[in-house]
């Protein structure tokens, strides 16, 4: 049946590599084709033929507070009059570090930057920088965007196009990229060590949500701590999911590690273009132009990006993340159920606002399990829930999301949702 998306998937296709400015939304290994979106409000999103969704995306996280919640429209609006960028600093720029610095327990100095890419190779040249070191720990399937040391092993996009090893990084960059399996305190141990003393950083998603959701089992984080701490490496927290999502202080806060580096982009920018990295003063102060690290951005602390984000942050402090942790909890284990109950293996673990949707027997503490994973089942369970209007993540190595926005009878429609899939045998 023709419709008004498939009319601009075709044209994207003609302009866009695989019609789309970022590969898991091609929908491709769900055997589908994307949604193009007209507008979204709260929780829900509407295509541009009408159709309306119960949006667990959104917008891969950024959207905590739900749609076009109206204190950051109007934020945005109020600035989007005062000039969309200055190249030059703005009253905000100080107001969201100061934000940052008092919510993160690790943070005391900020750069913000446009997305969690840049976040993280400024965090690693920085570690690389005041190590002298060249050599960075990270786990399988932990993803932490497309800077070229990062897509070994990749979680997200590169998991679910099984891209082996990305063409156009050289193996000599991907030759100082130390591999461990998530959650594997041992697997940790016996690389540091092996390579210890080389070894300038560990990079870590401290929730895994790009595998799946798969949290971190008691003593992983902890053993990463003392691992660096015995070495002379630094701990980097990868915030970009968990940050002001896990908790207004992040997993840092939630889980009492004191990380030395943290990366942050999404909700700290309410869906604007947006990063940050920040940690402690001591490595802070060697990025230029304090000290030598270099790192730049034209459009770095941008006054729309900016307003959004101090708004979302702002609206945040006052909600109430216990609630919305019991209301995503309920869901994910009343959708488990209902799974179950249709005979078919299945996991949905939650963590904060954030569930998985695993259908598999086991447990799933890593990579290797979250591939064992029935993928065919999950296409199926995709596809049938789009159908009912229930928009969930396009991928099995992605993680879902419930905003402030979602009501009872919101996730009460998607559980009705998924009551009626049916499944093959
Ligand atoms: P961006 O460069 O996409 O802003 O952030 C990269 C990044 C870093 N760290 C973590 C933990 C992340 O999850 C991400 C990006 N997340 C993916 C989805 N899981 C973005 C979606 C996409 O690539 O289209």
């Amino acid at each position: 049946m023709d419709n008004a998306s498939k009319r601009f998937f075709a044209e994207a296709r003609r302009l866009i590599p695989g019609g789309v400015n970022s590969p898991v939304r091609a929908c491709r290994n769900v055997d589908s084709e994307p949604l193009f979106i007209a507008k979204a409000k709260g929780c829900r999103l509407t295509d541009v033929d009408g159709g309306e969704y119960i949006d667990f995306v959104l917008s891969w996280g950024p959207m905590l507070l739900g749609h076009a919640e109206a204190s950051v429209t109007a934020a945005l609006c109020a600035a989007v009059e005062r000039g969309a960028s200055y190249g030059a600093p703005c009253p905000d720029e100080v107001a969201l570090a100061r934000e940052i610095c008092a919510a993160m327990p690790g943070v005391e100095m900020v750069r913000m930057v446009n997305s969690g890419t840049e976040a993280a190779m400024s965090a690693l040249r920085l570690a690389r920088g005041v190590t002298g070191r060249d050599r960075v720990v990270k786990c399988v399937g932990c993803y932490h965007g497309h800077a070229d040391p990062f897509l070994a092993a990749a979680g997200s996009g590169v998991a679910t196009f099984a891209i082996p090893g990305t063409p156009g990084i050289p193996d000599a960059v991907t030759a100082d990229t130390l591999l461990v399996p998530y959650n594997d305190i041992r697997s940790a141990g016996e690389c540091f060590a092996v390579h210890g003393r080389r070894i300038a950083a560990v990079i870590v998603e401290p929730v895994a949500g790009n595998m799946g959701l798969v949290p971190p089992v008691p003593g992983f984080l902890e053993t990463l701590r003392s691992l660096t701490g015995a070495h002379g490496a630094l701990l980097i927290f990868d915030e970009v999911i968990t940050g002001f999502r896990v908790a207004y202080g992040g997993a840092q806060a939630r889980f009492g590690i004191d990380p030395d580096l943290t990366i942050l982009g999404k909700i700290i920018g309410g869906g604007l273009p947006v990063g940050a990295f920040g940690g402690k003063k001591r490595y802070m102060e060697e990025v230029a132009p304090e000290g030598k690290v270099y790192q730049a951005g034209t459009l770095s602390g941008n006054p729309l990006a900016m307003a959004a984000g101090l708004a979302t942050l702002r609206k945040l402090k006052t909600l109430d993340y216990g609630a919305l942790e019991k209301r995503t909890h309920d869901f994910a284990a009343e959708l488990g159920q209902i799974l179950r109950a249709k005979g078919i293996p299945a996991r949905t673990p939650s963590l904060a606002s954030m569930f998985g949707i695993f259908f598999s027997e086991r447990e799933i503490f890593n990579m290797e399990d979250a591939r064992q994973c029935d993928q065919r089942r999950f296409t199926t369970f995709y596809k049938q829930m789009r159908k009912r209007g229930i928009y969930l993540a396009p991928s099995a190595f992605e993680t879902g999301m419930v905003s402030f926005a979602h009501t009872d009878a919101d996730l009460a429609e998607a559980l009705d949702a998924a009551r009626a899939v049916t499944f093959s045998s």
